[in-house]
């Protein structure tokens, strides 16, 4: 089932223009919501951020919040998950293509559920990461459908036999292809003070406040490419991707290669707040 608009219909009802601004432009915001024990995970935190790059982009919904977030559960209920997500987007809708915003055009929103197993395997073991260039624009705070930077990031990661790509403009260490990136050095994290080269992740928010309860200090402050080299510890963050560690940068292991005591105790942390 989708919901289409302000109805949930069969998937072959759905009608999507191909002059829909988010198929031509990428003109359009979306957010990726996780799903436990068939519940939304975080779905106030993910609305919020939605109604920021809807503003940022100057669109509006075609209702309030609070029906989209009914709308939502509505889907949900008629289409279960137990562990999944949530994938929604809204775009600036049909009209005549030209870049400047049409006048007539109403805004056309899409959602569903999708079945998605925790990547326990990876979440045990950790993953690769690789370095590339952030070669994206400079409003990476907006949950832009606009991800040619972050997809070619990716592939090149798989690519090089590793599971995510971190970008780093210049000598700075910004996030992930599709994470938030935190480093331990020095007793401390670290990650990326969350302005307009980063996403603000929600679950780089969940996870700083698991840091606080843990007593783990945790600093939002640039980091280097060296640093990230020295790391004692790196784990990368993401609705889907949990807490995530990252044994090993391009072949260098990360430490000594092996998971991490913060990262397990984090971890830890966060699987009993999904359980
Ligand atoms: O299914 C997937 O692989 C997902 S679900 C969400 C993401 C990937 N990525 C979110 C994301 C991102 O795209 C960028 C560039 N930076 C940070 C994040 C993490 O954001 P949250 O924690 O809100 O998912």
């Amino acid at each position: 089932m989708i919901l289409w608009n302000d109805r949930i219909v069969k998937r072959e009802e759905v009608q999507i223009d191909i002059e829909d601004r988010g198929y031509q432009f990428g003109d359009g915001v979306y957010e990726v919501i996780r799903v436990y024990h068939g519940k939304p995970f975080q779905l106030d935190e993910h609305l919020e951020r939605l109604e920021r790059s809807l503003n940022e982009i100057r669109l509006a919904l075609p209702y309030p919040m609070e029906d989209f977030k009914h709308l939502l559960q509505q889907l949900l209920d008629k289409d279960p998950v137990t562990d999944g997500i949530i994938y929604l987007q809204v775009t600036r809708g049909n009209a005549l293509r030209s870049h400047a915003f049409p006048s007539e055009a109403k805004s056309v929103v899409t959602a569903y559920t999708r079945e998605m197993p925790r990547p326990t395997k990876s979440l045990a073991e950790g993953i690769g990461a690789h370095l590339t260039n952030d070669i994206r624009w400079l409003r990476c705070d907006i949950k832009s459908l606009n991800l040619l930077g972050n997809v070619l990031a990716k592939q090149e990661a798989l690519d090089n036999d590793c599971g995510e790509a971190l970008f780093h403009r210049g000598d700075i260490v910004t996030e992930g292809s599709s994470s938030n990136v935190f480093i331990k050095k020095d007793g401390a994290w670290l990650t990326h003070p969350a302005n307009h080269l980063i996403l603000n992740g929600i679950t780089r928010r969940f996870v700083m406040r698991l840091m606080a309860d843990l007593e783990m200090p945790v600093k939002e402050e640039a980091f280097k490419i060296a640093d990230l080299l020295n790391a004692d510890e790196v784990i990368i963050t993401s609705t889907t991707q949990e807490v995530m560690p990252v044994v090993s940068i391009d072949g260098e292991p990360v430490g000594n290669g092996e998971v991490g005591e913060w990262t397990r105790s984090l971890q830890n942390a966060f699987e009993r707040h999904i359980s």
